[in-house]
């Protein structure tokens, strides 16, 4: 009722919030969600960037002084095989699922925002700063990492660094907020306190909804987004994946029919490179280099391995069956025996982030990490890396590069 002749017109007063859903509890419900739902964001957040590599190549990780925010890093393991698509699968789906709650949860304490003197003290001034960074670095995160799934890398080679540094900033402030708020937000929610609290309109407008419904009306847009975006992580729930629309060229029916990031069109492959007369692999390590065709792999020992693609953009494969010359192989052919070191990869492709990816030496060692001739019994299609690509167990799909046309073994 704005046209209450007596209503206060500024968003200072705390008269001009009307709405009879603000109030302590409705908030604390919110905060509670969040409380865990962005802990586990941040945490497989951190490791994913841990599963880049970050430490070994300027290659996989454009971050320029991580210092000491790269402290807790790892090198990531070859298993269990789902474990990125697992963790990854969970940092995208959740980070779109908690959306309304975010947006709900920002909604119901927007009145403190304007909250007049500024600061009543120094802890006051404080920890209004903190909530600035709070609320600026939760949207940040949120608008970076919905802007990347879903456009395509809009920030290339820029993401990680923006979304990673930001991650800091964000949670440093949440983590604080979450100190001093928890306590009182589980008061509330044990006893359902309703009154007393600067969040409650001193002069309500009459409710259309209760509190408890318009919870129902946040859970069920998470519910909505998460049905919309889950499938994204499974090949036979893929056309259920309506908000994440990323891979949109058609990969077909047949062995070479699951999900396709880039093209080798859009990677400008030109098929003359990739026939049996022109290409050869350029391997290098302690011994010198070797060129194979693709016959000459083909007639190594091949080995198979059922793994999935599971992309930083949330999206993944169910496992396929691929089969080629396990990389542990193609490291002892130049000389490194026994003990492989890590390898430096490159595509035919001439541009684009992508074009090449540093493994560590666990992932080279591992049995299931191949150079993949074949898939599900087919030859790769071109699409898919052909003549021959990288797959490795528990790895970002973007240290499986397609196309391959270098390898060189060696410490990094
Ligand atoms: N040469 C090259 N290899 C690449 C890429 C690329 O753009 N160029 N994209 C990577 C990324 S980000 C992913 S998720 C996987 C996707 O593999 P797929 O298209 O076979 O599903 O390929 C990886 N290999
Ligand atoms: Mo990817």
């Amino acid at each position: 009722m704005r046209d209450d002749p007596r209503a206060p017109r500024l968003p200072t007063s705390p008269g001009f919030w009307r709405s009879p859903l603000r109030g302590p509890w409705f908030t604390s419900v919110l905060g509670t969600v969040l409380l865990a739902g962005v802990t586990v964001l941040f945490v497989t957040g951190l490791v994913s960037y841990a599963a880049y590599n970050p430490d070994l190549s300027p290659v996989n990780d454009k971050t320029p002084d991580k210092g000491l925010l790269g402290f807790y890093l790892f090198a990531w393991p070859t298993g269990p095989h789902w474990l990125y698509r697992l963790t990854q699968g969970v940092h995208v789906t959740l980070g779109i699922t908690l959306i309304p709650v975010l947006l709900a949860k920002l909604w119901s304490v927007v009145p403190r925002l304007f909250a007049l003197p500024p600061a009543r003290s120094l802890a006051h001034g404080l920890e209004r700063i903190s909530l600035l960074l709070l609320v600026g670095g939760g949207l940040f995160e949120f608008v970076t990492g919905v802007l990347n799934v879903q456009l395509d890398y809009v920030f290339p080679g820029s993401f990680y660094p923006l979304h990673f540094y930001g991650a800091w900033v964000f949670f440093a402030a949440f983590a604080a907020h979450a100190v001093l708020k928890a306590p009182m937000a589980f008061r509330n929610l044990r006893h359902r306190r309703e009154e007393k609290d600067d969040l409650v309109a001193p002069r309500p407008a009459e409710p259309t909804v209760s509190r408890r419904g318009a919870l129902w009306f946040v859970g069920g847009g998470s519910a909505l987004l998460f049905a919309t975006t889950v499938g994204q992580t499974s090949d036979a729930l893929r056309r259920t994946a309506l908000l994440a629309p990323h891979g949109g060229a058609d990969p077909g029916s047949g062995p070479n029919g699951f999900q396709i990031n880039k093209t080798a069109a859009y990677a400008r492959i030109d098929p003359a490179e990739t026939g049996a007369d022109a290409w050869r692999l350029v391997v290098t390590g302690r011994t010198g280099t070797v060129r194979l065709s693709r016959a000459q792999l083909a007639g190594l020992p091949l080995h198979s391995s059922a793994l999935p693609i599971a992309c930083v953009e949330g999206w993944s494969t169910s496992d396929q069956w691929w089969r080629g010359v396990r990389l542990r192989d193609l490291a002892a052919l130049v000389g490194h025996d026994g003990d492989p070191p890590d390898v430096f990869v490159e595509s035919l492709q001439r541009q684009g982030a992508f074009r090449s990816a540093a493994l560590r030496a666990n992932q080279v060692a591992d049995p299931r990490s191949l150079l993949a001739l074949y898939v599900n019994g087919e030859d790769l299609s071109p699409d898919h890396g052909h003549p021959a690509r990288i797959i490795v167990p528990a790895a970002p799909g973007v240290l499986n590069t397609k196309w391959v046309a270098r390898m060189t073994f060696g410490d990094l």
